[in-house]
């Protein structure tokens, strides 16, 4: 089934000018880009899109981490796209991450872990909201 996920891009990989490369990659595997931009998000963006994970001790990394430059946020469309971009970048921590995952490529740290990609087709749905509006 066709459906959308949201992919974002994250600050260690815009601050390395590696942009291009990371959307190659994913282009390469067959992901559609269907919407796109470059933004600075602040604590309370940030802090919403990872609200789930308030109280956690990695939390405050992790929102100083998505605010500490631009990120890309962007709208994905294949079908299975979920599941599929789950699969090509990795496992949260790009030490883990299997070889040729975007995660494993572009990872410099479990909190510096490169991207990001919903994890069901509820929360890609709720993602896209929060991120592109409507
Ligand atoms: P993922 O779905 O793979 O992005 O992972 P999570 O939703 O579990 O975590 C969201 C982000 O928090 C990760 F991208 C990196 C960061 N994180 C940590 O810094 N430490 C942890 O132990 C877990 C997650």
């Amino acid at each position: 089934m066709t459906e959308r996920t949201l992919f974002i891009i994250k600050p260690n990989v815009t601050e390395k000018h590696r942009i291009g490369e990371v959307i190659a990659a994913i282009e390469a595997k067959g992901f559609r880009i269907v919407d796109m931009k470059m933004e600075r998000w602040d604590e309370v963006r940030a802090g919403g899109f990872y609200e789930v994970h308030r109280g956690k001790p990695f939390y405050g990394a992790l929102v100083e981490f998505m605010t500490s430059g631009p990120v890309v946020p962007i709208v994905l469309e294949a079908e299975n796209c979920v599941e599929a971009l789950r699969n090509a970048i990795g496992a949260t921590d790009p030490a883990k991450a299997e070889e040729g995952t975007v995660r494993k490529r572009f990872g410099d740290s479990l909190t510096r872990n490169a991207v990001h990609a919903s994890d069901s087709p509820e929360n890609a749905k709720k993602e896209i909201a929060y991120v592109f509006g409507g």
